[in-house]
């Protein structure tokens, strides 16, 4: 194939993959719902072979899927049709942590654990925080702008980005990783990339921000019997200056973790509803919290975390929840938010809309952010539909933090005005004119 040769000459032959079984490993996403076709691999290592790659491809008219850690949940990181596959989890490097700035530059490909490493070292963090921390790229992160489970103390990841450098289809350069505290020259370019999926350009660099390290952690499941008392806990909660997680799941859900991984449930007794949450600070902030718990009335029962091995199992009875959903089968999934005062009403229209199937409900609940996971469900698009608009009448959204990907594109409108799927286009257009960048990725095709 002529491109794979040109491409070898910009990456080296040994970073262009074109064996059809290696490249459907690249080509197939984590949950086995997408699975395309790539026409090869290509693994630059720095920003210089990714202009080269990118400039290659458009010269060629072929299409260019990027991808992190192919963690992403949405079909946005993996070929459809046959297009170049452009992995860039070799740009990995970690600068050294700013201390005078508490900002550090890293590659696209660097992994979220060892940024988190990296910053741990110099008596700093990152805030953003997932479950896929030991695979997801900061580079995929801000291209999703993904959130996560401290999203209510620090954000997403929009808050934490002070810099993006860019490649566009043409091979031009963009941004800058200068990391200024106060910029205000015009159209925020950096700002533009973050949640664009890879549809305007490759993120090759980022710069962000970290923040303070706090070592005293106080970490708790909390039993209710509705949503709407969780919801009420996370209000009197917030009060909390360290309070850092608030994350809801059921009892089906937990029993089905349980059984996956073989744990013991956080109380002898069920009840409906948990809200797994975490206070951090300097001073052990376990007072603080017990006190704030004790005056929350729709507690049901409280299992305090007294160790580290017993926060870590407080930790996976939550995060588990969608290995586990996996080893059911291929699920519909659907990460979908309202305006929190809204979440009981939106959690019963949710377990109303799924008539098959198994439903299995976690999520964020001081966004509002319920994650949607259907194993088995013969009516898939109407369950989809429903939900989507669902949240779309409570002022939500249909996409919280996993982007649009391919998954979710053809509900744009659904809270997107026709003027804002204009604009969408027309920027869409601005940065890669002939369209070679994610196809069908959040504009539809
Ligand atoms: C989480 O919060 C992730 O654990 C994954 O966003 C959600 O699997 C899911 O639906
Ligand atoms: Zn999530």
């Amino acid at each position: 194939m002529a491109l794979a040769r040109r491409l070898a000459a910009v990456v080296g032959v040994e970073h262009v993959l074109t064996d059809p079984a290696v490249c459907a490993g690249f080509a197939t996403d984590w949950t086995g719902r997408y699975r395309g076709s790539a026409a090869l691999v290509v693994r630059p290592a720095d920003r210089d072979q990714v202009a080269g790659v990118l400039s290659e491809c458009q010269e060629s008219g072929v299409a260019v899927v990027p991808q992190g850690g192919n963690t992403g949940l949405v079909g946005g990181g993996v070929p459809h049709n046959g297009e170049v596959l452009l992995n860039l989890t070799r740009l990995d490097s970690l600068g050294p942590v700013d201390r005078a700035a508490r900002q550090v530059t890293a590659g696209a490909g660097v992994r979220l654990s060892a940024l988190r490493a990296h910053a741990g070292d110099a008596g700093l963090d990152f805030a953003v925080d997932i479950a896929a921390r030991d695979s997801a790229t900061v580079g995929g992160m801000v291209a999703t702008n993904a959130g996560g489970l401290r999203v209510l103390r620090w954000g997403s990841m929009r808050e934490q980005v002070a810099g993006v450098e860019a490649v566009l289809a043409d091979g031009s350069r963009v941004g800058s990783l200068a990391g200024l505290g106060k910029d205000s020259t015009g159209y925020d370019l950096a700002g533009g990339l973050i949640g664009s999926e890879g549809t305007l350009a490759v993120i090759t660099a980022v710069r962000l921000r970290l923040v303070p390290s706090v070592a005293r952690r106080a970490t708790a499941t909390l039993a209710f019997a509705s949503t709407a008392d969780a919801v009420a806990a996370v209000s009197e909660l917030r009060a909390v200056p360290s309070l850092t997680s608030a994350e809801v799941f059921y009892d089906d859900g937990l029993r089905l973790v349980c059984a996956h991984r073989d744990l013991a449930p956080p109380f002898p007794t069920a009840y409906p509803v948990y809200l797994l949450v975490e206070c951090a600070d300097d001073a052990d902030p376990t007072e603080a919290l017990g006190a704030a718990v004790a005056d929350i009335p729709g507690v049901l029962d409280t299992a305090l975390a007294v160790d580290e091995a017993a926060r870590r199992t407080l930790w996976t009875h939550r995060e588990a929840h969608t290995e586990t959903v996996n080893s059911l089968g291929t699920p519909l999934k659907l990460d979908v938010g309202v305006p929190v005062a809204h979440a009981a009403a939106f959690e019963r229209e949710i377990r109303a809309a799924v008539a098959s199937g198994t439903l299995v409900l976690f999520g964020h609940l001081a966004e509002g952010n319920f994650h949607v996971n259907v194993v088995g469900a013969d009516d898939e698009e109407r369950i989809t539909e429903t939900i989507l608009r669902a949240a779309a009448a409570h002022g939500g959204t249909i996409s919280a933090e996993h982007g649009v990907g391919v998954a979710k594109a053809a509900w744009l409108s659904l809270t997107r005005s026709p003027a804002e799927r204009d604009l969408y286009a027309a920027i869409k257009h601005a940065w890669d004119p002939r369209g070679v960048l994610n196809p069908g990725v959040l504009i539809p095709r």
